[in-house]
């Protein structure tokens, strides 16, 4: 296992040739290479010198999940809340190369762990400024998956709630032969008709133009995306009951200046594992512990 960190980002890689790269900007990973593939999509015009957060790769939602609601605490806070746009610190590694690892095959495996908590933050225009919280945020790289995962704990006095998801940029050849299945029959929010809660289709899911789905969809349904009818990344959920599914399509994609190139809105689908259609309540004191794991296959 080899490990390169300067001060904007930790690279590390495994002897059988994977590798995942994580910006300290947002603990945002923005490349995730296996089965000597490419498995994120990474915007050609995305901003990696901590100017806004980035487009593309796995960014991470936290305390809320799109626009903050009025007269709620996170009012006042960014799209997505602050943990995508904060500068967080490097914990460490772990690495495990005997045989003993966890898939027991003797491969490789390596965790890096990153650091957020309140103390770190800039002055925010919202309710949190009041509340206390650490995260560890892991990144585990094995031979065949990433896994990604939260332990998040309410280090002061007051209970607080929040919403938390990995915003998984997943690259794909062509979008019009990706079909994402394990949400069958599921109704969901579509946030292309204002929220509106539409009956789930039969069949997997299939894109032809701007989807933008939240799912509530039980902590355990794997998620299988495929391309011309073969799985390509399946998807496992620890904790994270809901899955939002969002491409920008071709007008969209053109109206965000950070995306690019123009058409490459065909060349990735966002499934994203979190706990965004309810708020988590978070006692003081206690611990809440989530997190995906994406097989390439
Ligand atoms: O992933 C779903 C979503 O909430 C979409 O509605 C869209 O806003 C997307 O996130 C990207 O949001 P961003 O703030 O990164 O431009």
């Amino acid at each position: 296992v080899s490990i390169s960190q300067d001060n904007s980002r930790i690279t590390a890689s495994l002897p059988t040739g994977e590798s995942v790269e994580v910006l300290l900007y947002g603990a945002t990973i923005i490349s995730w290479k296996a089965k000597g593939k490419e498995n994120l999509f990474l915007s050609s015009k995305a901003h990696l010198d901590g100017s806004k957060a980035v487009r593309g790769g796995i960014p991470l939602v936290f305390p809320v999940f799109g626009p903050p609601p009025a007269d709620h605490a996170t009012t006042g806070l960014p799209q997505h809340g602050f943990a995508r746009t904060s500068k967080w610190e490097y914990l460490g590694k772990s690495t495990s190369e005997s045989s003993a690892t966890p898939n027991s095959k003797g491969d490789a495996s390596v965790k890096l762990d990153f650091g957020l908590s309140h103390t770190m933050l800039d002055k925010i225009p919202s309710e949190w400024k009041n509340y206390e919280f650490g995260i560890t945020y892991s990144v585990t790289l094995n031979k065949e998956d990433l896994e990604t995962s939260f332990a998040i704990r309410n280090t002061g006095e007051k209970d607080w709630e929040f919403q938390t998801l990995f915003h998984t940029y997943l690259a794909v050849d062509n979008i019009s032969q990706v079909s994402v299945s394990g949400l069958e029959g599921a109704s969901y929010k579509d946030k292309t008709q204002g929220g509106k809660e539409v009956k789930g289709t039969s069949g997997p899911i299939t894109i032809g133009g701007e989807v933008d789905r939240n799912y509530s969809q039980g902590p355990t349904k794997l998620i299988t995306i495929a391309e011309k009818n073969k799985p390509r990344y399946e998807l496992y959920r620890d904790l994270l009951i809901d899955v939002v599914v969002w491409n920008p399509w071709e007008t969209k994609a053109k109206g965000m200046a950070d995306f690019g190139p123009e058409d490459g809105y065909k060349k990735m689908i966002c499934v994203e594992a979190g706990s965004v259609m309810q708020w988590n309540t978070l006692e003081a004191g206690d611990t809440w512990e989530g997190g995906q794991r994406i097989k390439a296959l």
